[in-house]
């Protein structure tokens, strides 16, 4: 009798790229808690997929351990539930060895900026082309609620039952001092924010590092909601968009200057400022990058939401390949064999 994985090799898709966001939900019921941030990272993934024209075979998730890892089940692509913080590493080897398919990956904040970390640095720095989505919920929750290095200092949790005592990893800016060509963040409250986000993640080529704030209901409830509600969001963020300049607020009343390095904020209703003095987000600088990276903690500034930074740099595996066939054109096709048995072999 052939077993389920030999029937899904002799029966690959095809080729066949017509595909709705209901081919890519697949018949499983989702395990995480009802309203949590994750789910809604689910539908502009799905969306997105079919506008993508590429067949499901060369799509895969790879996920790391926590809640977030659950990602890949609920996705009805190829990929899978790695090991704890590890996820980076697995997809480069997949995408190095597959340079044609369309890898993505989900980690949660514990998985990416902890055991993880040494992986994410390096990922950034060699730029492999992968799409990175880091649920960032400012907690371990897997594991049921102990701070993580994203938690912020004084966070009252399982662990850190006094508050926590170290200050949080600003994920966009260590992807950006690692080298990170993309850098974008979105959250769980917007998800056709998110769906253009992602779209843009794709169609960057190189490493593409997108932060999702995900609510967690159980562990961290409503930690951001400040950034998040409707409420609230357009007086605590800002929108960012290339070429624009950086304006906010509920009635678009305020806006961002640059005095020398430091960003400062502006009423545009006063008359001493115009919308023609405001600062212009540019992508493609990544000084600005790191200014605006830096606004995220500041309790005067807004948060920025959407791309930081999206500059071109080749990617590894292009570098991977296009140093092999280098050797085989200036040194012939080499034999494993004699590689392995070397100049000087003997018996024993
Ligand atoms: C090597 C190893 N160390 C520790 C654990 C225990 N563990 C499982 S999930 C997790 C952290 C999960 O937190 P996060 O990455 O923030 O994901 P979330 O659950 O919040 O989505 C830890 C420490 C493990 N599974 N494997
Ligand atoms: S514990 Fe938190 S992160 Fe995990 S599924 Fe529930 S709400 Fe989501």
């Amino acid at each position: 009798m052939k077993t389920q994985l030999n029937d899904l090799l002799e029966k690959p898709h095809q080729g066949q790229t017509d595909y709705t966001a209901k081919d890519f939900k697949p018949n499983v019921d989702v395990r995480w808690c009802a309203g949590c941030g994750a789910i809604s990272v689910l539908s502009p993934s799905q969306r997105l997929m079919p506008e993508l024209g590429i067949p499901k075979e060369k799509i895969a998730y790879i996920s790391g351990i926590g809640c977030s890892g659950r990602f890949p089940y609920y996705m009805d692509t190829y990929g899978f539930h790695s090991i704890h913080g590890r996820a980076l590493p697995i997809a480069s080897g997949l995408k190095i060895a597959r340079p044609d398919l369309s890898v993505w990956v989900v980690m949660g904040d514990g998985d990416n900026m902890s055991i993880g970390g040494n992986h994410f640095i390096h990922t950034c720095r060699r730029n492999v082309d992968l799409n990175v989505m880091m649920f960032n919920n400012e907690v371990y929750s897997l594991t049921k609620g102990q701070y993580s290095p994203t938690s912020h200092r004084g966070q009252i949790t399982k662990s850190s039952p006094l508050g926590a005592l170290d200050d949080p990893f600003n994920p966009a800016a260590l992807a950006l001092g690692a080298g990170a060509t993309f850098v974008a963040r979105g959250h769980d409250k917007d998800r056709t924010k998110l769906h253009d986000l992602l779209k843009r993640a794709y169609e960057h080529k190189g490493v593409s590092f997108v932060e999702i704030y995900t609510n967690c209901r159980i562990f961290n409830d409503g930690a951001f909601d400040l950034y998040t509600s409707v409420e609230t969001r357009d007086n605590y963020t800002i929108e960012l968009e290339h070429g624009k300049p950086l304006v906010f607020g509920k009635t678009r009343n305020k806006g961002i200057i640059l005095d020398g390095y430091t960003p400062k904020v502006v009423n545009l209703d006063q008359g001493e400022y115009s919308i023609n003095d405001l600062l212009i987000h540019n992508e493609k600088d990544s000084t600005l990058a790191f200014i605006l990276a830096n606004m995220t903690y500041s309790e005067e500034l807004p948060r920025p939401m959407g791309v930081i930074q999206a500059v071109q740099r080749a990617s590894y595996e292009e570098r991977v390949v296009n140093q092999i066939e280098h050797e085989i054109v200036t040194k012939g096709e080499g034999d494993l064999q004699s590689l392995l048995t070397g100049e000087s072999s003997w018996l024993v």
